[in-house]
């Protein structure tokens, strides 16, 4: 049997992964533009609460400095507009530069602006907000997801803000990436069932912010799916990507089950938890990772899934 990206994709296919994710994350898209800034700062107070509060660093968010900068020197009625464009893809300057952030650099500039919100210096909620109806639908449909689920749809929303610039006409900007940096050397962690070297380096590389070492064990046509994504594909996508979202992440797997199916070919799929910097051990997301590997042991399709239920931990049928 010959492999394509698109056949890897079903492997290990009867796992659940969390849909309220996605689909959550559309009832926030049709909320109008003050109501999704209300929405957000509404799921901010109650889940930021356990945000790590070491967590953007200050060496990470002295790289947006100038733009810090000006958002304090403006009005109260400048900084909501400002908002407004980042939430409405609005061409602006900021909303250009922001387009140019990394997925963290991002969490990272809404945090600051949200502390200083508390403290006053942003424009806060205008006092005597009414929720509206379908702020509250959309939130009620938050709170009955897990923490994990809750602060993907979180990281969803503040990913997509900004200049889209795609549509720019000119395309080359540097990324912005955050690093965490690393308090200790993590321990190598056994997976009850799998022994896979490659398996176990990709593992022991992430937990290391190892990007080369990780992308090193990857076919040169081979592929990254991330949770609710598709596929990202040749060892250099797959470079950028793991530099912007891969940073600081403890990974734990735990268990899993190992096959070899046809012409040399094997399949794993390992269950375990992963730690985002930002919220520390105070969230670990159940993840799900099914890797195929080519008679060569390179890694030729690695999903991450971000599973329905703690039950799906278990789940381990070879399908
Ligand atoms: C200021 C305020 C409150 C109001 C304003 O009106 C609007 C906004 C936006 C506001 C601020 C909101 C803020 C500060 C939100 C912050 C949210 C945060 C910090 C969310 C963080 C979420 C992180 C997640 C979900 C990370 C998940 C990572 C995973 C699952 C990684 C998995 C991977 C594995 C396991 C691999 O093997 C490699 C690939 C990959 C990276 C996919």
């Amino acid at each position: 049997m010959n492999y394509t990206i698109e056949s890897a994709r079903n492997i290990f296919s009867n796992t659940q992964v969390a849909d309220a994710v996605p689909a959550t994350t559309a009832m926030f898209a049709k909320l109008n533009i003050d109501d999704k800034l209300a929405f957000l700062w509404y799921a901010y107070t109650e889940l930021g609460r356990t945000i790590t509060p070491a967590a953007p660093g200050k060496a990470n968010l002295q790289l947006m400095e100038d733009i810090f900068n000006q958002i304090k020197r403006m009005s109260h009625e400048e900084q909501t507009q400002l908002m407004r464009d980042l939430a409405t893809n609005a061409d602006t300057p900021i909303s250009r530069s922001y387009a140019y952030f990394g997925v963290n650099a991002k969490l990272g500039f809404w945090w600051q602006l949200g502390e200083w919100m508390k403290q006053g210096i942003v424009a806060p909620m205008p006092i005597g907000y009414q929720m509206s109806s379908e702020v509250k639908a959309v939130l009620e449909a938050v709170q009955k997801i897990d923490q994990s689920q809750q602060i993907t749809v979180l990281r969803n929303t503040v990913v997509d803000m900004g200049f889209d610039p795609t549509q720019a006409s000119t395309t080359e900007a540097e990324v912005i990436n955050f690093t965490f940096p690393r308090t200790s050397q993590l321990p190598q962690f056994p997976i009850e069932g799998v022994t896979d070297p490659t398996v176990l380096k990709y593992i022991a590389a992430m937990n290391a912010d190892n990007v080369e070492a990780a992308v090193a064990l990857f076919a040169n046509n081979g592929a990254l799916q991330p949770p609710f994504q598709k596929p990202i594909v040749g060892r250099e996508a797959i470079t950028a990507y793991l530099r912007d979202e891969g940073q600081g992440l403890v990974m734990k797997p735990t268990k899993g089950i190992s096959e070899s199916i046809e012409d040399g070919y094997t399949q794993h799929k390992i269950t375990g938890t992963v730690e985002t910097p930002w919220f520390g051990g105070n969230v670990g997301m159940n993840i799900a990772w099914r890797f195929l590997l080519d008679p060569q042991g390179q890694i030729y399709f690695v999903a991450i899934d971000l599973l329905a239920s703690p039950k799906e931990l278990l789940n381990l049928v070879r399908k």
